[in-house]
């Protein structure tokens, strides 16, 4: 299937910004399609509803959609053995630099200010940098007035769940219907070493006892968020030799209890954020390691496998992070909210993922028809918008795909350090590159020179850039049909 070519970077930048305005100035729907509907089949209607801008509950909002995180709950009420305090909650983000702590006041400010700026924003995050159902007061304040600003920004509440149960009717209250609760165990004695200690009814409690305080709580407020419809996702850290294999049994568990998604991330361990595992060696496991284990969840719980382990005061599209474009010091004292941008975005870009909705069962249904039985692994290059449109040397990141007699899915990413460095490029930078690549068969982008396509094809990876701009699933799957035999070209006429 054919189609117009508009990605993330041509929605939002200076050329797309005259037909954002002529669109939201014109009062009408630009869309040619009003009505109809982007809903894939197997998916309910209510819950569609739910997720659909959601980039981290669907995976196919997330080439579309972004989320902010506001630091506003610093204390916290647990000890993980993954999180130093004086690093960003490694529940929902990557250890880095300590976040801007914000007030509720200063994180309207900032949500206004992202609103205004980033037409991609659906949904406001509390994911920390602490937990933010214990630092429960920020957190409400946030939210309530949040709410009255801009009354149409999903909200979204990130805990280790030991406070959860305490503030589900509120959350019921507000309209937060996404919440996500980090998951690790449902033994006791596995929690026993990854919680030294847990700080819960005015006492602190260390070992078995505090796992399994910990693991009640998280039970509890599981149910409770399921019995009033709040969509619950549960993240687990997978942590090699300590819970890996018990993560089958947590999947099972969250699946009878209603949870939405299961998103296991990999253990992030470095001595330098001076954490307990850091410091004892305890390592991550690999992105096979990782693969593995999720083949192995398949069929239970939903799983989630494009999550990025984003910072605390996270901001813009799954992938990437803009929040050093919105610090404090750069927005202004007095701000007003402007919907023209982020409605002028949604109505162009429902047309783009009906298309691209419409070329993807195509593809889907043209891999699952090949006779090959083979599988094969795509690492994309993609800056959003579910299209091949990244170079090679541009990329922070892959999106991986894996075609297979069962279809087209999305299965993880690899990050990596950006190669092209304005015309050239280490070669320690493209060994790491090719090292992040293990098991990848092919390589999407949108240009990549004849030095790096040599060497990865030295590692036995294959790089084209003959799809560039077409949507990943069309070029995936014209690639799947070529090689079990059915003339590209065919394939996707
Ligand atoms: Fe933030 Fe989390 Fe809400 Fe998303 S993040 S509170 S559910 S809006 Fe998303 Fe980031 Fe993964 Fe979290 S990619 S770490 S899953
Ligand atoms: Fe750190 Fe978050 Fe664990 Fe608290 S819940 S110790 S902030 S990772």
């Amino acid at each position: 299937m054919s189609a117009p070519v508009i990605s993330v970077e041509s929605l939002t930048g200076a050329r797309f910004s005259d037909q954002l305005l002529a669109s939201a100035n014109s009062g009408g729907c630009a869309s040619s399609s009003c009505g109809s509907s982007t809903r894939p089949d197997d998916v309910d209607p209510a819950i569609w509803d739910k997720i659909k801008d959601h980039p981290c509950f669907s995976e196919e909002a997330h080439h579309y959609f972004a989320r902010m995180h506001v630091a506003v709950a610093p204390a916290c009420n647990v000890q993980c053995n993954y999180c130093n305090r004086k690093y960003d909650c490694a529940n929902e983000s990557r250890p880095g630099v300590v976040s801007e702590k914000l007030t509720p006041d200063q994180a309207v400010r900032k949500v206004i200010a992202v609103a205004n700026e980033v037409p991609q924003l659906s949904v406001l995050g509390i994911a920390g940098p602490g937990d933010a159902c214990y630092d429960w007061e920020k957190t409400k304040a946030t939210f309530e007035r949040v709410v009255r600003e801009i009354p149409d920004v999903k909200l979204c509440v990130s805990t280790n769940g030991l406070a959860l149960p305490d503030h589900v009717d509120e959350l019921a209250d507000m309209n937060v219907d996404h919440v996500t609760i980090t998951i690790n165990m449902v033994d006791p004695e596995v929690g026993a070493k990854i919680y030294p200690w847990i700080f819960y009814d005015h006492r602190r409690y260390v070992g078995v006892q505090a796992a399994r305080i910990l693991h009640e709580r998280q039970m509890l407020g599981l149910e409770m968020l399921s019995a009033r419809g709040i969509l619950t996702k549960i993240n687990s850290v997978m942590i090699p030799g300590v819970n890996d294999q018990h993560l089958i049994e947590v999947n099972k568990w969250v699946k009878q209890r209603g949870a939405f998604l299961h998103n296991v991330m990999p253990l992030i361990s470095d001595p330098a954020h001076g954490t307990y595992y850091g410091l004892t060696g305890q390592r991550g496991p690999n992105a096979m390691e990782m693969k593995a284990l999720q083949d192995r969840l398949e069929g239970g719980a939903k799983l989630m496998r494009h999550c990025r382990q984003c910072r605390a005061d996270a901001v813009g599209l799954l992938g990437e992070d803009r929040g050093q474009e919105f610090t404090l010091d750069q927005i202004p004292g007095e701000l007003t909210y402007d919907a023209g941008k982020r409605e002028a975005y949604r109505e162009l870009v429902a047309d783009e993922r009906r298309d691209r909705l419409a070329a993807r069962s195509e593809a889907i249904g043209m891999v699952k028809t090949t006779s090959s039985g083979k599988s094969l692994l795509v690492a994309v290059a993609t800056k959003g918008g579910g299209r091949v449109n990244e170079h090679f040397g541009h990329a922070k990141e892959f999106q991986v795909y894996e075609a297979s007699p069962i279809g087209i899915n999305f299965i993880g990413h690899r990050k990596v350090e950006q190669y092209c460095l304005g015309g050239w490029g280490e070669n320690a930078t493209l060994d790491g590159v090719i090292a992040a690549l293990e098991g990848i068969d092919v390589v999407l982008c949108v240009k990549i020179g004849n030095c790096p396509k040599d060497q990865l094809a030295d590692a036995g990876i294959r790089a084209t850039d003959a799809y560039g701009h077409d949507y990943i699933e069309t070029a995936i799957g014209a690639i799947y049909a070529a090689e079990s035999g059915v003339p590209a070209l065919a394939a996707i006429a």
